[in-house]
């Protein structure tokens, strides 16, 4: 099992497409373990995107992921890490495949909806920066027999 950090962007929530995207995620048999809303702070913002904030594009991004509240996710699941940027698609909504949810919802590089952990070492680090451990709630899906074979 794997978790990823997921966030339901600033044009995610302006747009009302929250519930379209979480629906996703829910229907491919993912499991939400934490989720909550909240206002990213500079500080923060400069924290989630440390690899970014020397690049020209920056101010841009600081301001938009500020711009209004954010929804944060801890998901889990069978390489819930691959499963979850499979699903979002590449970074610029222009360019991500159709079925993809930036594909099918964003024609933008900075407004594309949703971020994603990129890797295990991400994905623990930014789990640290949204969530306290006692903030997630894993739990066995009732349905888990009706999602996959036992030996999978
Ligand atoms: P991703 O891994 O898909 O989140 O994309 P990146 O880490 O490459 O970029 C982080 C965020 O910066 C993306 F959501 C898009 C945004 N971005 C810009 O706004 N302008 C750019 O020129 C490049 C990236």
């Amino acid at each position: 099992m794997e978790r990823t950090l997921v966030l339901l962007k600033p044009d995610c929530v302006q747009r009302r497409l929250m519930g379209a995207v979480i629906s996703r995620f829910e229907s491919k048999g993912l499991n939400i373990i934490a989720m909550k809303m909240i206002q990213v702070t500079p500080d923060l913002a400069k924290q989630h995107y440390q690899e970014h904030v020397e690049k020209p594009f920056y101010s841009g991004l600081e301001a938009f992921i500020t711009g209004a509240p954010v929804v944060a996710l801890v998901i889990e699941g069978l390489e819930a890490i691959r499963v979850v940027r499979d699903m979002l698609g590449a970074t610029n909504g222009l360019n991500a495949a159709a079925g993809t949810i930036r594909g099918d919802f964003s024609s933008s590089r900075q407004m594309n909806l949703v971020h994603a952990s990129d890797g295990p070492e991400s994905s623990t680090r930014e789990i640290g920066l949204y969530f306290t451990a006692g903030e997630l709630c894993p739990y066995e899906p009732t349905l888990t027999p009706w999602l996959k074979a036992h030996d999978e």
